[in-house]
């Protein structure tokens, strides 16, 4: 039975007569993907409900953030007790110390750590303070990944730019875009290639540890190490964009995972527990260049927002107790594995990428290892798929080029229910 849609079609037109494209990102208008955006009313555990009332099984998670499942009893009732002592003071509260100091126990080459209100504020300031501290201009990024939408970053960029096939974005100036060169994930050989041409110019490499905004590419051995050793060689920072594998794929993230320590880590998502919550952290003698300890400048109204750092601190919090690691790996690997077996069982060419509970299918026959192999898998056939599963009550990411997120709160059943949407939407889009 097709799902109404009556009351999302209705908001949408309205959302579209005051909000360019109906939506306050890109990706949410389910463009790519053919279908009109559902509009939500509430969330619980795995599941969202539309404006027609109508409950879905969620795995985009609030596109990370909701490790833990929607609406999270000890979450509420933390940013509910904030709520009540005033929504923002503009001045240094204890919560926020709090925040620090419970990212900073979990990440050992986050010697310091500056709060903001979002991914791209936390990206954009860490390249700012890594061309204060270095002195040079160049920023090193990789094709599909995607870093926020601040000038440097929308060069070659995955997640939404991607989705909408748009390389770039008009009001970049030609003379910033130039400073960012972007390479072919993976490919070492290049970044080797370009150090030796122009290092001593290069003040950055940012990468996303695990790509998730092409859908996620994994890095290959030796693909981390290797910038490591690149950058260190040639006094260049190493940025760490744990945005989304920030507390996703490991306690400490995938610098925790890969044994690697970066000079400087930006975060989001998941420390704000759903309320706008970024921040870039690292080395101490980088960190105290920025003001008012040194002269790089950075600043931001609600940064460090006493609600938005109660709803990530209890996350985190939470994402401490023992074991909810172990059950996020062993949900995720049971799921993803049964996606490939439904696949192959009906010879239907699937890719399948993961590491920890973020994951991601490509319709393709060729191994997925970097943005150009992903623009080989069937966009179109991912939309198909969108439309099949959204019709059986799953919610999946409404583009090609992202990730999907398993969280603590998806239950056996949820999956097993999941998959076998998934087993029956194969055969509808063959
Ligand atoms: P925000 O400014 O959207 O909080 O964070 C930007 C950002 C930075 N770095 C990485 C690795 C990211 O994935 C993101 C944002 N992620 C996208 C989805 N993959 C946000 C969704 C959207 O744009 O609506």
């Amino acid at each position: 039975m097709a799902n109404r849609i009556v009351n999302s079609e209705k908001l949408f037109q309205r959302a579209r007569q005051v909000i360019p494209g109906g939506v306050n990102s890109p990706v949410r208008a389910a463009k790519a993907v053919g279908a009109v955006p559902l509009f939500i009313t509430r969330a619980e555990g795995s599941r969202i409900y539309d404006a027609d009332g109508q409950s879905y099984l969620d795995y985009v998670g609030s596109w990370g953030p909701m490790i833990l499942g929607h609406a999270h009893p000890q979450v509420l009732e933390a940013v509910i007790q904030a709520a009540g002592r005033g929504t923002s003071y503009g001045a240094p509260t204890e919560i926020e110390v709090e925040l620090a100091e419970e990212i900073v126990s979990r990440m050992p080459a986050i010697g310091q750590v500056r709060l903001v209100n979002s991914g791209t504020e936390a990206t954009m300031s860490a390249v700012r303070l890594a061309r204060g501290f270095t002195g040079r201009s160049l920023l090193v990024k990789f094709d599909g990944c995607y870093h926020g939408h601040g000038d440097s970053f929308l060069v070659k960029a995955g997640s939404g730019l991607a989705t909408l096939g748009i390389p770039g974005s008009p009001g970049v100036p030609e003379e910033i875009a130039s400073l960012t060169l972007s390479l072919p994930y993976n490919d070492l050989q290049a970044v080797s290639d370009l150090f030796r041409a122009q290092g001593p110019r290069i003040a950055a490499v940012i990468v996303e540890p695990v790509a998730g905004n092409m859908g996620v590419v994994l890095p290959q051995p030796g693909f981390l190490a290797g910038l490591r050793e690149i950058t260190a060689r040639y006094q260049s920072l190493l940025i760490f964009d744990e945005v989304i594998t920030g507390f996703r794929v490991a306690r400490g993230g995938a610098q925790e995972y890969y044994g690697l320590q970066p000079d400087l880590t930006c975060l989001g998502k998941i420390i704000g527990g759903g309320l706008p919550v970024g921040a870039y952290g690292g080395r101490k003698d980088i960190m105290a260049q920025i003001a008012p300890e040194g002269p790089i400048y950075q600043a931001g109204t609600l940064s460090g927002n006493p609600l938005a750092a109660a709803a990530g601190l209890a996350t985190l919090r939470i994402l401490s107790e023992t074991g909810l690691y172990e059950r996020l790996e062993e949900q995720s690997a049971f799921f993803f594995e049964r996606l490939k077996d439904l696949a192959r069982a009906q010879n239907l060419p699937l890719q399948v990428t993961r590491l920890g509970s973020m994951g991601s299918i490509f319709f393709s026959r060729e191994e997925i290892r970097d943005f150009a192999s992903v623009q080989k898998a069937s966009a179109e056939a991912y939309a198909r798929f969108y439309r099949a599963m959204r019709e059986r009550g799953v919610y999946l990411a409404p583009s090609a080029f992202e990730a999907l997120f398993i969280s603590l709160a998806h239950s056996r059943e949820d999956l097993e229910k999941t998959l076998a949407a998934a087993e029956e939407s194969f055969r509808e889009i063959r």
